[in-house]
C-alpha cells in the first residue's frame, strides 16, 4: 500500500505530481473545501506533509496527524513552522535551501530595475495608447539610475549573497547587515539597520523571518530616505506594512519592489496607483526551473523521511 501524504499548498511541475501520485496517495488539502471534516476522515494516515513556505503548518495540525514523520517545506522560509514543536517531537523538517537562490535574487533585481527606471508604467503607457495620443516625451517623468547606487541588504544568507553578487555587476557598493559579520565576504558590515538604511539607496530585504517581525518601521524607511527604495522578496512580516504605505504616501521614501505581503493575497490597495511601487503576487521562486528543483527535494525529503531515515539537510533531527 502507498504511504498517506498530506499536501497544503498545490506544486505547479505536472512531472513532480506525477511522481507524487505515483509513490503516494496523495492528499490535496487545497482541493477540499470542508478541510477539517477531510482531515478529521484521513488524519490518522498521514506520514508525510508538503506544505508551502509561507503556508507552513500548525501545531494543532501536527498534533491532528498522528502518524506523521516528515513535513516538507516546498521552500526555504520555515517560519511558518514551530521548528522547536516539530523537534520536541522529533520530526524531521525540511527546505529546499539552494533550489531557489538564483531565481529570488534575479527577481530582486528586476524589482530594483523596475521601481528605479518605471518599466511598467512606461509599460501602461505604450499598450494603452498613451503615447500616441501624449507623444511629447515629458508626458512621462524622468525616473531613477539604478547603476552605482549604494545598495543595502538585510539577511546575507544564500539569497542576500546572490543579490550582492549581481548588484556589484551593476558597479554598486554593497553593504549588508546580519546577525554576524561574515568575514569571507568582500562587503561592508553595518551591524545597525537604521545605519544600513542611512547608508543605502537601495535597501533590499533577503532576511529569515522567524525573529524579525516588523523590522522595517517608519525609522528605517524615514533613514532611507526621499531618494531610496526599498526591495521586498523575503516576508512580508518583516515590514511594518502601514508604515511602508505611509512612507511611500508621504514621499518619505521615491519607491518599492514588492513580491511579498502581510496578508496575502491581499495587497493595501495605497500601493496600486503608485507609479514607483511594482507588486509581484509572490513569485520570486516561480520558475520552472526552480520549482523542478525544489520539487525534487521535497520527494527526496519524503523518501527519506518515510523509509524512517533522516532527511538530508533536515532542520530539526
Ligand atoms: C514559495 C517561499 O512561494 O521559499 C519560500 O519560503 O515563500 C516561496 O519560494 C513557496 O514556498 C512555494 O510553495
Amino acid at each position: 500500500m502507498k504511504p498517506h501524504v498530506l499536501q497544503l499548498n498545490p506544486i505547479l511541475v505536472p512531472a513532480i505530481n506525477d511522481k507524487l501520485n505515483e509513490l503516494y496517495t496523495v492528499h490535496r488539502l487545497f482541493e477540499q473545501q470542508d478541510k477539517t471534516a477531510y482531515l478529521a476522515a484521513h488524519g490518522a494516515n498521514i506520514r508525510g506533509v508538503i506544505t508551502g513556505g509561507h503556508t507552513g503548518i500548525t501545531n494543532a495540525m501536527i498534533e491532528s496527524l498522528p502518524a506523521l514523520q516528515v513535513i516538507a517545506v516546498n521552500g526555504v522560509g520555515t517560519d511558518a513552522v514551530d521548528l522547536e514543536f516539530a523537534r520536541s517531537r522529533n520530526l524531521p523538517v525540511t527546505a529546499t535551501f539552494g533550489a531557489l537562490t538564483e531565481d529570488v535574487a534575479d527577481l530582486a533585481i528586476g524589482l530594483i530595475l523596475a521601481s528605479c527606471r518605471e518599466i511598467c508604467s512606461g509599460n501602461a503607457f505604450v499598450k494603452t495608447g498613451n503615447w500616441q495620443k501624449n507623444p511629447h516625451p515629458g508626458a512621462i517623468p524622468l525616473s531613477r539610475r539604478f547603476s552605482g547606487k549604494r545598495v543595502g541588504i538585510v539577511g546575507m544568507g544564500k539569497v542576500g549573497r546572490a543579490i550582492a553578487q549581481r548588484a556589484a555587476a551593476f558597479d554598486c557598493p554593497i553593504s549588508y547587515t546580519d546577525l554576524r559579520h561574515i568575514a569571507e565576504l568582500p562587503y561592508n558590515f553595518v551591524p545597525d539597520l537604521l545605519q544600513l538604511a542611512r547608508d543605502s539607496d537601495i535597501l533590499v530585504l533577503a532576511a529569515a523571518a522567524d525573529k524579525a517581525q516588523g523590522i522595517i518601521n517608519a525609522a528605517v524607511l524615514d533613514a532611507l530616505g526621499k531618494d531610496g527604495y526599498l526591495i521586498n522578496i523575503a516576508r512580508g512580516k518583516l515590514v511594518v506594512e502601514s508604515d511602508l504605505v505611509d512612507a511611500l504616501t508621504r514621499g518619505a521614501i521615491a519607491g518599492a519592489g514588492l513580491d511579498v505581503f502581510v496578508d496575502e493575497p491581499n495587497v493595501p490597495e495605497a500601493l496600486f496607483p503608485m507609479d514607483r511601487v511594482v507588486l509581484q503576487a509572490h513569485r520570486a521562486s516561480a520558475t520552472v526551473e526552480s520549482r523542478t528543483a525544489m520539487g525534487e527535494m521535497v520527494l527526496a525529503s519524503l523518501a527519506a523521511g518515510l523509509a524512517g531515515q533522516r532527511p538530508e539537510g533536515s532542520l530539526t533531527t
